[in-house]
């Protein structure tokens, strides 16, 4: 298959691209290297030390042989280049990782909540459009989250995989339907991702355009086979308090001696999923398209779920590093449980990875390899959901 793979350059991104490179597709990756500015805009880097894009491809084609292109391009800014691009590159399918994707970041100020609202809604709609203006039969797999469906909404109902069956009272009785599930975002970047699942749900209906959105939960890990070939094809790893997530954080304040910040009590329930089942989802949805004429395909695409407060414990045991109770600078439940339905994927072939498979300790010596690259004034999240909210000191110089 011809793919592109949009927002190629980032943490779930490049090991896709290389792993769908690897299986022998033809990739070409999109991306306007946003996030390495942003970087430079948070004064902060990736704790890995990441090579510029042109260094990676060549890399890559170094040990594999293998030819993967790049493209700069703004998908939210340059909408007749993307039309060329695909009438040029005539790809069968799209994979979207292309958006502004951290919650904190969004709620920082209101410059970012318009840029990412701006970025992810233009980006996506920008991509529906140009591929019915371009003709093409062109597949989309679109990175969405898990939490477009919120925290405790349905109680302890299993969340299904997109949409929920309800029955609608009538006049002349009651109608049975399929609708999108209620959308609950926490965040202004959870609230684009609920806003692109309806911009699927028109072009597919409209245009009959064949699109998949995968919910993904938090990704933890950071190599795949494909990345640990070489020093040089490192995936990046963010530890900061706006672009680290959870798990990731947790395990690299561990490796340094950091106490682990968890937001409130830690009753925060979350799905999990570690990069290298994201890279083999993203292949399985790949092959497994909707016709068109079909509703988009919704798949949730985590492995387990876990409460942070227990994560914490675990990796406390593991490495004997304290656990630090900090102020909540997000407004979240701070208490819910969260129960999932993931069996398409298990249906198709995924064989999960899970916390108990090792990895911990792989992200452990990751980050102690690169310890001294580490800003210890970047740790604490201090982006508020709402002025005036408590965040914590730094708690090691
Ligand atoms: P990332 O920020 O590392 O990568 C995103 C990439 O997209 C970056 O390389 C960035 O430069 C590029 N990009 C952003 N806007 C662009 C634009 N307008 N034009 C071209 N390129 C653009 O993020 P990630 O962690 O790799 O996440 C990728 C996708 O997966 C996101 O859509 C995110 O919402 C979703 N996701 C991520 C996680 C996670 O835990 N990391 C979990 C669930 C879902
Ligand atoms: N948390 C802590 N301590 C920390 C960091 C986070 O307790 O040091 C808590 C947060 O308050 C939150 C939970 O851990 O309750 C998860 O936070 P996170 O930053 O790991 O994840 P989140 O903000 O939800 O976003 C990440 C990705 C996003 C993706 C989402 C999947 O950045 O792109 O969409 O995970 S999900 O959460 O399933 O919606």
């Amino acid at each position: 298959m011809k793919i592109l793979v949009l927002g190629g350059d980032g943490f779930c991104g490049w090991p896709t691209a290389l792993h769908l490179s690897s299986v022998g597709h033809d990739v070409v990756i999109v991306d306007n290297l946003s996030r390495r500015c942003i970087d430079v805009e948070l004064e902060v880097e990736s704790l890995t030390p990441i090579r510029p894009m042109s260094e990676r491809l060549a890399v890559w084609k170094e040990h594999t042989g293998r030819e993967i292109g790049f493209i700069n391009l703004d998908l939210a800014q340059e909408y007749d280049r993307l039309v060329d691009v695909l009438l040029a590159e005539k790809p069968d399918a799209v994979v979207h990782f292309a958006e502004q994707r951290a919650a904190p970041y969004s709620m920082r100020s209101p410059k970012a909540k318009r840029y990412t609202v701006d970025n992810n809604v233009n980006g996506t709609h920008n991509l529906l459009c140009a591929i019915v203006e371009s003709g093409k039969d062109t597949a989309v797999v679109h990175l969405g989250t898990m939490g477009v469906y919120g925290y405790g909404w349905s109680g302890s109902a299993p969340i299904p995989e997109g949409y929920l069956s309800v029955r609608v009272p009538t006049p002349d009785g009651e109608i049975d339907r399929e609708i999108l599930h209620p959308a609950n975002p926490g965040s202004v970047y959870h609230m684009t991702k609920t806003l692109d699942q309806l911009l699927f749900a028109f072009y597919a209906k409209n245009d009959g355009l064949r699109v998949t959105d995968l919910h993904q939960g938090i990704v933890w890990g950071t190599q795949t086979p494909q990345t640990a070939l070489d020093e040089r094809l490192i995936n990046r790893f963010d530890y900061d308090g706006d672009y680290g997530t959870v798990l990731n954080r947790f395990l690299m304040q561990a490796a340094i001696g950091h106490p682990l910040t968890v937001h409130g009590t830690g009753g925060q329930t979350r799905a999990f999923i570690h990069i290298r089942d994201t890279v083999r989802c993203v292949e399985i949805a790949l092959n497994n398209p909707p016709a068109s004429g079909d509703q988009p395909s919704v798949f949730n695409q985590v492995t387990e779920t876990y409460r942070v407060r227990d994560l914490a414990e675990l990796i406390s045991k593991q490495t004997g590093v304290e656990v630090a109770n900090l102020p909540n600078p997000r407004k979240e439940a701070a208490e819910n449980d969260l129960e999932v339905t993931r069996d398409k994927f298990l249906a198709l072939g995924l064989d999960p990875t899970t916390l108990s498979d090792g990895l911990l300790e792989e992200v452990r010596d990751i980050s102690s390899k690169y310890a001294d690259r580490a800003d210890l004034t970047k740790i604490i999240a201090r982006s508020v959901w709402t002025a005036g909210m408590e965040t914590s000191p730094d708690l090691m110089r």
